[in-house]
């Protein structure tokens, strides 16, 4: 009933509206709209109240509630249904969970921090509450397991796209899949999924966005490598238009990807991370290569030329370039 209570107060930002009104829209009890009213404060709402003109809402706190974000969303479909929680061990998992519940497409799962948020190769995404995104939404393409990487390649399209929107700096894809801003890690994506030998039953795009955190806050090992879109445009950013932009590009790229196919993916992918001909060091699996990068294929593979002119091709890893 919050959700219904603060679309009420909305209507007229700048007007009262009564209790006695309030709850006749609602089919409610004045009292039990006081109560909601206590219960909307003590989640950070400022709702004036005056025994005259009834309740006036001040100021929304800013927090990633269905409540707060429906409001910003021109998705048609993505994020109609967000599973929203204070916290979580990773969004991603939950997710899963819920997915394997038979969560349908376009579902989503926001927490305003993780105790265990998950990067590739079992490393750590440092989630800290309330500044950041974290964020995990779940597809069912019907498009066999060996096209997933497409998913992957484009969900970190869409990304690079929204920071791009949001900031106005161009952002930069760096294989496989971290967005770079100024060098530096603005945002990851951890993709999971689910499927027998010919069909997905579904695929779990987790994003980790790096919002309004200051560079002192993150931890001191990755305070070279990291950055946020606040540190990089030097002003805070609202993280619900951010949310409701990177909503927006996943389900325009997605449905470019299901209506045309992989290639246009690939290009969108190549032409952000404009890593042809770029020297780089790849660390796979313990052994770091040198080479040229000549592209990526399908498959979302990196494909290198080696100092001895073989080429090869790099499934899992990671990339290093200089920063600038
Ligand atoms: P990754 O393995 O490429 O990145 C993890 C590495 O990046 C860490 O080892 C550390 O060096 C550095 N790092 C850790 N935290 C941050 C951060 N906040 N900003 C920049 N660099 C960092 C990338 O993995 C994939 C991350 C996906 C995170 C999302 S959040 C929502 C979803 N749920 C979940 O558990 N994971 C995903």
């Amino acid at each position: 009933m919050e959700e219904e209570i603060l679309q009420l107060l909305r209507e007229d930002p700048s007007g009262f509206i009564s209790g006695e009104e309030i709850g006749r829209r609602l089919k409610v009890s004045r009292t039990a709209v006081w109560k909601r009213m206590t219960h909307l404060r003590s989640l950070g709402y400022e709702v004036e109240a005056s025994t005259r003109s009834g309740y006036r809402l001040i100021q929304s706190p800013d927090l990633l509630t269905p409540a707060e974000v429906k409001p910003f969303l021109k998705t048609k479909w993505m994020g109609k249904k967000i599973h929203y929680f204070p916290s979580l061990d990773s969004t991603n998992s939950k997710a899963y969970e819920l997915a394997t519940r038979g969560a349908e497409e376009g579902e989503v799962v926001i927490a305003e921090s993780q105790e265990k948020g998950r990067g590739r190769l079992g490393r750590n995404w440092f989630s800290p509450p309330s500044l950041n995104l974290y964020l995990s939404v779940i597809l069912r393409p019907k498009i066999p397991p060996h096209q997933a990487p497409l998913i992957t390649l484009m969900a970190a399209v869409a990304t690079a796209g929204a920071i791009e929107k949001c900031s106005g700096l161009r952002p930069l894809i760096k294989w496989p899949n971290d967005i770079l801003l100024r060098g530096g890690k603005v945002a990851g994506l951890l993709n999971e999924i689910q499927s027998e030998t010919d069909r997905i039953h579904f695929v779990i795009l987790g994003i980790g966005v790096n919002l309004n955190l200051d560079e002192k806050a993150f931890p001191k090992e990755i305070r070279s490598v990291a950055t946020s879109m606040k540190q990089e445009m030097g002003q805070a950013i609202s993280r619900k238009e951010f949310l409701s932009s990177l909503l927006q590009q996943l389900e325009e790229w997605y449905a470019i990807y299901l209506k045309e196919g992989g290639d246009v993916i690939l290009n969108a992918w190549r032409e952000q991370a404009r890593i042809k001909g770029k020297p780089v060091k790849v660390t796979s699996f313990g052994e770091t290569i040198s080479g040229i990068a000549v592209d990526i294929d399908s498959d979302g593979a990196l494909i290198l030329r080696m100092e001895n002119g073989k080429r090869k091709r790099v499934v899992a890893g990671d990339v290093e370039y200089s920063r600038r």
